[in-house]
């Protein structure tokens, strides 16, 4: 059969960005976020992970299984303790008898160590296991249950694995699928459906990899004010956030003003871009230019990017309304930069589009 003039479909050429994944990252089930004292179904489901994987894998990306790492990076970004709440929160609530009376079947905080609750004495350890429930979690939105610890760890073991994928050169750029995310959970605080941040262990680890300053560029919707505070006296690592105004009424609310811009060592090393509520391709392509002139101006030497792609127009939970052509070239602005650069998952939560935004972003950042 003569096919000379048929119409010439190429072949588009496989996304080259390992796909960093662990299986682990499904154990999480949130079930249900606490919203206003209403039980609420809960947006940051595990099916998130798997229209995601499915469509980057569909785009041609080397599949890589997370390996295990030990706590060493990990540890240098949160408690101790906190850690070891996480861990073991769960067990300790079922063996407790929470589950049964009164039939919790998340950990739930009830009760927060509020610096007005506390008057200044100091923070004790309470005997009451439900009232070590708001220790750590900050919101009512970020339940605990079983399989929590186990993703959120394999979180941090994707982000790390693609850590090293980059540190030894493997690749230019490597995305670790995470969830849950991490950018709202801070050295002994957590919430914003995160546990553990992922983009701020994986700076650290590209710190310990020998790059010497390393920059964090967060797109998700909302502002990552625990990935800011980890790092907002440090000089070494720049963050940088674009994201809805949370002085307009926008998660995370206390944090992510243009005004915050680093102490200490850190003063000049952060840099928040705040949105109005409906800002489109145009003034969100703009606010990431001047972050990437930020971090060219930093003089960076490797990136990690919280790419959370909950500023799509479709999305439930933000009022951005940035297209999937925007997230593409938010991704090539930032390859622009040519630095070793690990992509870590955050938010994103209209499934029918999440898997052809992180695409388009990734494609992006492969330049
Ligand atoms: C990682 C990330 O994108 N976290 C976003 C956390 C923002 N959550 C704010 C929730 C505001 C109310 N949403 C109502 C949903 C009811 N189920
Ligand atoms: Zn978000």
């Amino acid at each position: 059969m003569d096919t000379s003039d048929r119409d010439p479909t190429p072949t588009p050429a496989a996304l080259p960005v390992p796909l960093v994944w662990s299986a682990h990252c499904l154990l999480h089930q949130p079930l249900a976020e606490i919203w206003l004292g209403v039980r609420t179904d809960g947006t940051e489901v595990a099916a998130r992970a798997t229209v995601i994987k499915e469509a980057v894998l569909a785009a041609g990306a080397p599949l890589v299984e997370a390996t295990a790492h030990g706590d060493q990076t990990l540890s240098r970004v949160h408690d101790q303790a906190m850690l070891d709440y996480l861990r073991t929160i769960y067990p300790a609530w079922v063996d407790a008898g929470y589950t049964i009376d009164p039939g919790a079947d998340r950990v739930v905080p009830y009760l927060f160590p509020t610096q007005g609750l506390l008057g200044g004495m100091e923070l004790r350890e309470p005997a009451a296991l439900h009232a070590r429930a708001g220790r750590y979690c900050y919101d009512t939105m970020t339940l605990v249950g079983p399989g929590t610890w186990e993703a959120a760890r394999g979180a941090v073991d994707a982000a790390l694995t693609a850590v090293d994928l980059v540190s030894s050169r493997q690749t230019r750029v490597a995305y670790a699928l995470c969830r849950p995310p991490g950018h709202h959970a801070g050295r002994d605080a957590f919430g914003g459906s995160c546990y553990l941040n992922n983009a701020a262990v994986a700076a650290e680890g590209l710190l310990a990899a020998g790059h010497r300053r390393v920059a964090v560029v967060d797109i998700d919707a909302h502002h990552g004010n625990g990935t800011q505070s980890l790092f907002y006296d440090r000089g070494e690592v720049f963050y940088g956030s674009v994201h809805v105004d949370p002085g307009a009424g926008w998660f995370p609310h206390y944090v992510g003003f243009a005004d915050e811009l680093g102490v200490g060592a850190g003063t000049g090393a952060n840099r928040n871009e705040p949105l109005a509520a409906g800002t489109g391709d145009q003034g969100w392509l703009a606010a990431v230019d001047r972050l990437a002139g930020a971090v060219a101006h930093f003089d960076a030497t490797a990136m990690v990017v919280s790419l959370g792609v909950d500023a799509a127009a479709d999305d439930p939970e933000s009022p951005l309304l940035v297209s999937v052509d925007g997230y593409h070239e938010a991704g090539l602005v930032l390859s622009a930069l040519g630095l070793p650069t690990v992509a870590v998952q955050e938010g994103g939560y209209h499934l029918d589009t999440l898997g052809g935004l992180v695409v388009a972003t990734v494609s992006g950042l492969s330049g």
